[in-house]
């Protein structure tokens, strides 16, 4: 959960929506991020004109990190949160519903299974999952 989602009081409506999609939660911590650590973790879109706006915006309050556990996890939580922009978002998405726009969009959700472990890795030690 983005600092957007932090800042409304959201964490509790959205965890409900993943949860009540079959979702269970593996691990869950709130966060300030550095500079450094979200310019890491977006390490792929380096270069991208909206890095630096990403970056200071994910560095702008807390960010919620969970780790998230599902069969076809991936697939079902991008159906669940929606198209990255709120407006292209399909209805009764949590993007479509909560996000004011594309930058600032709530949640983020990993691409694939293999970045889902090297994203749940970046932020949780072994002893803060189940
Ligand atoms: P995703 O979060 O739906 O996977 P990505 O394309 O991986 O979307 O982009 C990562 C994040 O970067 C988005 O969630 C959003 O916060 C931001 N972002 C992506 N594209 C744009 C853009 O065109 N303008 C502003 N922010 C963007
Ligand atoms: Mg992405």
């Amino acid at each position: 959960m983005k600092p957007d989602c932090v800042r409304k009081n959201l964490q509790g409506e959205v965890l409900a929506r993943i949860q009540q999609a079959g979702f269970t939660v593996v691990g869950m911590k709130q966060i300030n991020m550095t500079k450094a650590m979200a310019e890491g973790f977006y390490a792929v879109h380096k270069g991208r004109p909206f890095f630096d706006g990403l970056v200071e915006f994910m560095t702008s309050g807390a960010c919620v990190p969970v780790a998230l556990e599902k069969d076809n996890a991936v697939a079902d939580y991008r159906t669940l949160i929606g198209a990255t922009d709120p407006k292209d978002a399909a209805p009764g998405t949590i993007r479509k519903d909560f996000a004011d726009n594309k930058g600032e969009n709530i949640v983020h959700g990993s691409d694939s299974a293999e970045n889902g472990i090297i994203e749940v890795s970046y932020f949780f030690a072994q002893t803060e999952l189940l």
